[in-house]
């Protein structure tokens, strides 16, 4: 009797143990089935994720504006006189506009900055080196380089440069860049560039900015004599207006209102950062960086002193 109540109690048990296994078998199952669809979630996850990530990588690698971009924008019949008026005539994107200042026999394209303020016509550009500033009289008489692309350098030309802004009062404007990142900017009132017979003489007025009068040569009055560029006459390599006994536009490469020679000098030759040279004929603005580091990039532009900017 206790031997067969002893194979009873084997019997339950061995069932029990059997049907214990098997649930545990089908929760295995279950849970196998269901990490399974997890893993196949994680894969189309990150099969879309590699996607995106290609998307935006493909989005960084393209330009904001493409650096041959035609960005000429055609005003039909109106005649401006200057950037600031187009401006005010409602057209607020930067690019190519034509021109019709009060003494140009003929009308001429400009490149029109309408950021900071709005208004600008920028006569200079440097930004990589790709245009050679050491030219004649005559290019600079006329203008030179790449106006139509986005970054393009080029040089306005000195006729231009008579004509707008002998039309009223204008303020310049000059933003530096150096190599490490830096920007720095020099503003002068009465800015005004004189006729080809009066050999482009430069004037200006008071300064402000963070760059440092370079212009003026007044941040250090002894130097002021053979380093101001005020009232001096343009001159390059092959007509010598400056006020030295040798030739600085051709020792220092570039066509500028020297005296003996500068203290700016942002039409030299493109080196990057800082140089050494017979002479000190890099894009220079002594009064941040020296005579002896050449900028990065550089525009000098001007509008009305009168202007009222839309967004300063
Ligand atoms: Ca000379």
């Amino acid at each position: 009797m206790e031997t067969s109540k002893m194979s009873w109690s084997l019997v339950i048990w061995i069932i029990l143990s059997l049907d214990t296994t098997h649930s545990f078998l089908d929760e295995c199952k279950q849970e196998r089935d269901r990490l399974r669809a997890q893993l196949r979630r994680m894969e189309t996850r990150a099969v879309r994720q590699q996607e995106m990530i290609q998307r935006l990588m493909k989005l960084r690698q393209l330009p904001q504006l493409p650096a041959n971009k035609s960005i000429f924008t055609d005003l039909g019949d109106k005649q401006f006189a200057d950037c600031a008026q187009i401006f005010s005539h409602g057209n607020t994107d930067s690019g190519i506009y034509m021109i019709k200042p009060l003494r140009s026999p003929t009308q001429t394209r400009v490149y029109c900055d309408m950021t900071e303020g709005g208004g600008w016509t920028v006569f200079q550009r440097r930004s990589d080196g790709s245009q050679s500033f050491d030219r004649d009289w005559k290019d600079y008489k006329t203008g030179f380089g790449d106006m139509k692309s986005a970054n393009g350098e080029f040089w306005l030309g000195n006729d231009n440069l008579y004509y707008l802004t002998s039309q009223g009062d204008y303020t310049l404007r000059i933003n530096l860049e150096d190599f490490e990142g830096t920007h720095r900017f020099a503003t002068y009132k009465k800015f005004s560039i004189d006729s080809e017979e009066n050999q482009y003489q430069l004037k200006f007025g008071g300064y402000t900015g963070n760059a440092g009068d370079s212009l003026s040569g007044s941040y250090h009055p002894e130097v002021q004599w053979w380093a101001s560029h005020q009232g001096m006459n343009f001159s390059t390599w092959d007509k010598d207006h400056d006020r030295y006994e040798r030739n600085c536009a051709l020792e220092d490469k570039a066509g500028w209102w020297f005296n003996r020679c500068h203290s700016a000098n942002l039409n030299g030759l493109y080196y990057k950062g800082p140089y050494s040279a017979v002479t000190d004929d890099g894009i220079v603005w002594y009064t941040w960086h020296g005579w002896w580091y050449s900028l990065k990039s550089v525009e000098m532009k001007f509008r009305p002193s009168d202007f009222e900017p839309n967004d300063v």
